[in-house]
């Protein structure tokens, strides 16, 4: 046992086990086959497991205690070896269950190519349901060559998704093509550029684009593509460059959203732990979870 652990610094890591009454369930989406880059994102959600002991449940900032908080951990799905495509139905399977018990789901990719599967996870009929996405990327590759990372947001709009009910902030300067942001225009999807976050504030710019997916759904699930945190802050992200988002922007903007009553499931995708440095990627992600938790916390039940 670390020093971590004993029960005079209560983690988050205290927090998971198997209550069918917690506020907020986790899975493990370790996807990793199909991806535009190599990577060893298959390996984040054990990663960020592992990394929970080191986050405290208080935080002193906004007075928050989550010692009395659960997480209900359902392990990770079986699709290490999986491409988009293979690892679609058992994923959809597996997260459905939870997001029907449990007001908020946190899914642990894995790359961007589980993000489909957690969206019909929430609605498979796809008209109910609004996807906001924080992401250095459009994720509106083709699909003509097969499913991959680089375009669940593609094959969403195909699958039926209305681009009304989509919104993407975060997105990143010579990192997208003029073809995907006229794409994003035509389909009518919500575009908010990190200079658009920074202008504005990126509290307003999600409040906007929440209350915009509210008015139109019942649901909303949101994308965390941990490649919209700044590239030199957060190296765990290869898909990651400069001038993006702070960690601490990155930190109030999930509490902001998990705060939101329509939100029923998030996704952390884009982690691969082979690229980190010092756990610095981890101890975000390990944080993201915390997060989530206080943004619940503030709901009104
Ligand atoms: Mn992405």
């Amino acid at each position: 046992m670390t020093v971590n652990q004993n029960s005079d610094w209560p983690s988050i890591a205290g927090l998971l086990g198997h209550d069918v009454a917690a506020d907020m369930a986790l899975i493990g989406a370790p996807m990793t086959l199909g991806s535009v880059s190599k990577n060893a994102c298959d390996e984040a959600p054990g990663v960020v497991r592992n990394i929970l002991s080191r986050i405290s449940t208080y935080d002193l900032e906004s007075e928050i205690e989550l010692a009395g908080s659960s997480i209900f951990d359902a392990g990770d799905v079986l699709i290490a070896g999986f491409s988009p495509a293979e690892g679609f139905a058992p994923l959809v399977k597996a997260i459905q269950p939870l997001v029907s018990r449990h007001p908020l789901t946190a899914v642990l990719g894995g790359h961007n190519g589980i993000t489909r599967a957690g969206v019909h996870a929430v609605d498979v009929a796809l008209d109910t349901v609004g996807v906001l996405t924080l992401d250095a990327h459009f994720d509106l590759r083709p699909t003509a060559q097969g499913l991959i990372n680089g375009n669940p947001i593609s094959a969403l709009l195909e699958d039926g998704l209305s681009g009304n009910h989509i919104a993407q902030i975060g997105l990143a300067p010579f990192a997208n093509s003029k073809a995907m942001h006229d794409l994003a225009k035509t389909e009518e999807i919500s575009v908010y550029t990190m200079a658009d976050c920074r202008e504005r504030g990126l509290d307003a710019v999600i409040s906007e684009a929440l209350d915009r997916l509210s008015d139109r759904c019942e649901y909303i699930y949101v994308d965390f593509d941990i490649d919209v945190i700044d590239r030199a802050l957060s190296p765990g992200a290869t898909g990651g460059r400069s001038g993006g988002m702070t960690p601490t922007e990155f930190f109030a903007a999930t509490r902001l959203v998990a705060s939101h009553q329509k939100v029923r499931a998030v996704d952390l995708t884009e982690f691969d732990p082979n690229s980190d440095i010092g756990n610095i990627t981890a101890l975000i992600a390990g944080r993201w979870l915390a997060e989530l938790l206080a943004g619940l916390q503030m709901r009104d039940w």
